[in-house]
Order: C-alpha cells, then sequence, then structure tokens
C-alpha cells in the first residue's frame, strides 16, 4: 500500500552575500521567528525545514513550496534564491518586512507574496496552493491581538542560535520619519496577554532572550503595569535567563519597572536615543525624544543604571541640517553620555518609509539600482547625498567616526564607566561584548582589506598598544578569571563554546 507523501514546505532566511553584518559573529545571528510562525501556521500534513543562510550556505533541496523572508538589505538574495526555484516550477512566496514595504517590487519575483501578518492569511495561500490555484498577492493584514501566534521552535534546533526571541507586542503609533514600523505592523500597540506570553517563554530553551517588541514598555496607559506583570511572572516562574529588550526614553519613568526588570533579568536595552539635538530629532520626527528633550537624556541614564542595567543608544548620522561639525559632536556626545555600548547608522531610506519618498523626490538616493542595490541597504553604507554633505564625504566620515568609538581603548574606557555607573560585571561583559560585535560589523571592510585600522578585535594594526590598555589588560584578566569565565559557561549552550569577549581576551597579549 502506498503511503501518502507528508507536502513539504522549505523555509529560507536568506542573508546578504555583499557583506556578514549581523552574521559576523555567532552571538549575533537571531533566529527568523517570522519564519516560526509561518511553521506554526502550516496544516500538520504538511513537513517544515529551515534553512537559515545566516549558518549554511543555501545549498538547492527538493520541496513542494518555498517561502522567504528578507529585509530590504537580503531582498537581493531572495530573489536570486527564488529564481532558483521558479526555474524548476517549483513555486515560492515571500512575506515580512521587504515584501510588505515594496509589494511591487517583490510580486515580480517569487509566484505570490503575503503582506503584513501572516496570521491574516497564510492558511488560504496554503488551501488555494493545493488547489492549483495560488494567487499574486495576499494581503495578511493587521490581525487583531488574539489572533498572534506562537512560534514553531522545533524548526530552529539545528542551528546554534545563542537567543531565544520572543515578541510580546506589535505596532508604533509613532511614524518616525525613517521605520518601517507603523506602516508594517499598524498604528495601534496591539500587546499579547501576558499569561500567554510567559507560556511561550517556558517554550523557550536558551538561557539568553531578546524581546524584539519594537518597544518592550509602550507610552500607552496601564503599560507599566503589564510589564511589571511580565516581569514577575517571570521571577516567579524560575526562568533564570539574562535578556535584552528595545525600549524607549520613558522606560525610566518608573521605578517599579526598572527593579522588576532587573530582577527578572535584563541586562542591556536598546534605547532608539538618534540624536543629541532637538533641530536633529526634528529632522527625522523623533517625537518622543524631542517632548522629553536631549536634556534629560543623563538622568534617563542614570535611572536605568541604577538597576544594573545597560543601555545600548542607537545613534543615526546624516540628517537633514547635519553638517560635518554635527556629526563629530554627535560622536563626542556618545564618548562622554552614559551610553554603555552604541550602534552608530547612517540615515538610510528604507522603502516604503516617509524618508524614503522625500529623498527620491529631492532625488537624493545614490544607490537606486535596485534590486541590486538594496544589499548596501544595511545603515552602515551611505547610500544617499544629505542636502550639506555628499554620499563620500558622509562614509569619509563615519569611517572615521567609527574608528574613534570602536578602538579598543574607546570601549574599554567605555566599560570601566559602565562598571562605575552599573556596578554589574554581568552588564558589563553585555555592553563590551556589544561594542566589539558593533564595531566588527561597522568596520568590516577596513578589518578585512585595509592595511591601516582596526583589527577584528579593535586594535590598531599599526600603532602602538597604549599604556592604559597595558595596564587595563591585567584587570581584564582578573575579571575574566573572577567573574565571566563562570558566565560563559552558563552561555555556552547557547553560544555554542565561543564567546566574543573570551575570544577577544585569548588574542589579547593579557594571555
Ligand atoms: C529584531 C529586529 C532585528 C534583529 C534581527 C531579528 C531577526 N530575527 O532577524 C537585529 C537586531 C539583528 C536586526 C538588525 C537589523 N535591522 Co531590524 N528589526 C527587528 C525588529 C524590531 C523585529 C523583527 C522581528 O523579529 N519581528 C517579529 C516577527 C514575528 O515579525 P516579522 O519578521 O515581520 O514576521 C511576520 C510577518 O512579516 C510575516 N512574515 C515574515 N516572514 C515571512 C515569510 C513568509 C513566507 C510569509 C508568508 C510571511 C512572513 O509573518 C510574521 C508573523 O506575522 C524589526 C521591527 C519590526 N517590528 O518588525 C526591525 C526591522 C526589521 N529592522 C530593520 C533594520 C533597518 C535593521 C538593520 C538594517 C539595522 C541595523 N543596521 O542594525 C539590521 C539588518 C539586519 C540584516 N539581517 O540585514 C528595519 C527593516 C526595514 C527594512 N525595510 O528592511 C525594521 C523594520 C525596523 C525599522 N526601524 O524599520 N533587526
Ligand atoms: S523608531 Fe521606534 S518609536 Fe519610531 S516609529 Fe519606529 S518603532 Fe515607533
Amino acid at each position: 500500500m502506498e503511503t501518502l507523501r507528508k507536502k513539504k514546505l522549505l523555509l529560507v532566511n536568506p542573508a546578504n552575500k555583499s557583506r556578514k553584518g549581523f552574521i559576523n559573529d555567532i552571538s549575533t545571528r537571531f533566529m527568523p521567528i517570522g519564519l516560526g510562525i509561518v511553521a506554526q501556521l502550516t496544516p500538520s500534513d504538511w513537513e517544515v525545514e529551515l534553512i537559515d543562510e545566516s549558518f549554511d550556505e543555501f545549498k538547492f533541496k527538493e520541496a513542494d513550496l518555498v517561502g522567504l523572508t528578507a529585509f530590504t538589505a537580503n531582498a537581493f538574495r531572495a530573489y536570486e534564491i527564488a529564481a532558483i526555484y521558479r526555474e524548476k516550477g517549483i513555486k515560492t512566496v515571500m512575506g515580512g518586512i521587504h515584501a510588505t514595504m515594496f509589494s511591487e517590487e517583490a510580486t515580480e519575483h517569487f509566484d505570490a507574496i503575503l503582506t503584513h501578518d501572516a496570521e491574516g492569511a497564510w492558511l488560504q495561500l496554503i488551501r488555494d496552493f493545493e488547489a492549483g490555484e495560488l494567487k499574486k498577492i495576499y494581503y495578511g493584514g493587521i490581525v487583531s491581538v488574539e489572533a498572534i501566534s506562537h512560534v514553531r521552535r522545533d524548526i530552529f534546533s539545528k542551528y546554534p542560535y545563542a537567543y531565544d526571541l520572543v515578541q510580546t507586542s506589535r505596532g508604533c503609533p509613532m511614524g518616525c520619519d525613517f521605520c518601517s514600523v507603523t506602516f508594517m505592523c499598524g498604528q495601534q500597540y496591539r500587546e499579547r496577554d501576558i499569561d500567554d506570553v510567559l507560556k511561550e517563554l517556558g517554550e523557550t530553551t536558551r538561557k539568553l532572550l531578546f524581546f524584539v517588541d519594537d518597544n518592550l514598555i509602550n507610552n500607552k496607559k496601564g503599560a507599566s503595569e503589564r510589564a511589571i506583570r511580565l516581569f514577575k511572572g517571570m521571577v516567579e516562574r524560575g526562568f533564570k535567563k539574562h535578556w535584552i529588550a528595545q525600549v524607549a526614553v520613558n522606560f525610566a519613568d518608573n521605578d517599579e519597572v526598572l527593579y522588576w526588570a532587573n530582577k527578572a533579568g535584563c541586562k542591556l536595552v536598546l534605547m532608539g536615543v538618534e540624536a543629541e539635538t532637538s533641530r536633529a530629532l526634528k529632522d527625522v520626527r523623533k517625537n518622543l525624544n524631542l517632548k522629553r528633550g536631549p536634556d534629560n537624556y543623563e538622568s534617563v541614564f542614570r535611572k536605568i543604571h541604577k538597576h544594573g542595567i545597560g543601555i545600548l543608544g542607537t545613534m543615526i548620522f546624516g540628517m537633514d541640517s547635519d553638517l560635518r561639525e554635527d556629526l563629530f559632536a554627535r560622536r563626542d556626545f556618545i564618548t562622554n553620555s552614559s551610553i554603555d555600548c552604541y550602534q552608530c547608522t547612517i540615515l538610510t531610506p528604507l522603502p516604503g518609509t516617509e524618508l524614503f519618498h522625500r529623498m527620491k523626490q529631492r532625488d537624493n538616493i545614490i544607490n537606486d539600482d535596485y534590486p541590486r542595490d538594496w544589499q548596501q541597504y544595511h545603515c552602515m553604507k551611505a547610500v544617499i547625498n544629505t542636502p550639506n554633505i555628499k554620499q563620500a564625504e558622509l562614509d569619509e566620515i563615519m569611517r572615521e567616526i567609527w574608528l574613534s568609538l570602536y578602538n579598543k581603548e574607546a570601549i574599554r574606557r567605555k566599560m570601566f564607566r559602565t562598571w562605575w555607573n552599573t556596578k554589574s560585571l554581568e552588564t558589563v561583559y553585555w555592553t563590551y561584548a556589544s561594542n566589539h560585535n558593533y564595531g566588527r560589523m561597522t568596520l568590516e571592510e577596513i578589518i578585512e582589506k585595509d592595511p591601516e585600522g582596526v583589527t577584528g578585535s579593535m586594535e590598531w594594526k599599526t600603532r602602538k598598544r597604549s599604556l592604559y590598555l597595558r595596564i587595563t589588560d591585567k584587570v581584564l584578566l582578573l575579571i575574566y578569571l573572577f567573574k565571566w569565565s563562570r558566565l560563559t559557561k552558563s552561555y555556552s549552550s547557547s553560544f555554542a563554546g565561543k564567546v566574543p569577549v573570551t575570544t577577544e581576551l585569548e588574542n589579547s597579549p593579557a594571555r
């Protein structure tokens, strides 16, 4: 008797082939939970397999249907992979950010696309496919909060992801100029039920956790109470995770939120600081920060530090009104502020945002040979002329800024300041590793090709090692022996035994 073969859905997370970026280090290769949701929504008479190019170069595999996700920066690679299957007559579907923000283009490269939330249309798509009636576009829309699905996590078990990712809410009404989220995820905060989130957290297996909400504690009424319930729940259930989350300046408003965040294992918060002047904030319509005022940043940072939590400030360079000296002033702000680690990106017009339309209208976009040029839209390469600074000059300024912010002495000075401010060597471990990672990402080309500049462990290639570094190496060695080696061990199942700071220490003359 013939047994019925299960149909096979192959899900692929493509990687930008023009640079390594976040996949440079094993600790920053994140699981594509959007695909985990697609897997969860797929009927049980389908077999589901994931290929994540963060780990494995894509190789052709048989499938009945192939689904890809993509940010704009890896959309070109998604199109390349889709072309391989389409040539063989195997149907392909694209969902996720880029397919939603620029569906017109995506439909040219795929048999079908699904925009916005998969929960709104995936089952229909599967039924249509089974009936041989696949349509070109499926509108997933913004589903109700009750419809937001759990993530099917067994598909991730083949790769050594460091973190489990969990999303407790979707949507943001803020509509910042450069951001895709308001259009992509809707204008309302859709907050999942905390008991359901805690149940999902119970399904996660890793020590490290990343809450991928755009703002874990939004500024809606009741948000603080919701957060406290979540954090208390994590403590009561004994999860003992160490985690990072994305927050805004209002995170510091409520001391009890900070207290419970720390108790529940929060080590680092990624905060959209973006700029240190009202002028630049106005340029990108970062209204929450404008309302609070840049003068209040330091008191926000202080309150967070008091609870032993580090701050990863995301900063944008190349606003409309920025002059050369403003970019260096932003650099100096970062150095002098109590921000512990920093992501410094170049303003990039991502498709579907207001910024994109404005820049296109003004003819400011230089790299517009789409889809190939999407590979440059990773925010660490200028793709525009700003009104005041030409593309080549912007790249050259950023190279100088990144070198001065991420060279070993700069990040080690920050490290000691973080220790002083947070009194937590665990937090210091996170912030110091994070600066190494961002240094490696932003300076990727220099590290690999330039005879000058810095090495992969952020040491100057041609300059003599400073006395400061030689002395503090000894302190670092002690910290490593007494604290970080144990921490490394406790994370090692997540990191597959390879921790960035350890590697860096092993390569350092301190050993
Ligand atoms: C977490 C996160 C990251 C993580 C990575 C997470 C990951 N797993 O890869 C990190 C920190 C690495 C990261 C990096 C970057 N990020 Co980011 N990130 C996010 C964030 C906050 C959440 C993403 C997420 O996991 N969402 C939860 C899941 C469930 O949602 P989802 O993936 O959209 O999936 C749903 C649907 O889209 C759909 N779906 C998704 N895939 C598929 C596939 C199929 C076949 C189907 C049918 C449906 C479907 O179904 C899911 C359920 O409904 C988003 C903002 C946001 N709200 O989306 C920004 C966001 C995606 N990031 C953005 C950017 C710009 C970047 C960076 C370029 C920034 C930088 N320079 O650092 C890099 C680029 C990295 C790269 N790979 O090239 C932009 C992307 C805009 C764009 N057009 O590309 C966003 C939208 C934020 C913004 N400000 O606009 N990011
Ligand atoms: S940058 Fe943050 S606050 Fe602004 S729209 Fe995007 S998610 Fe909302």
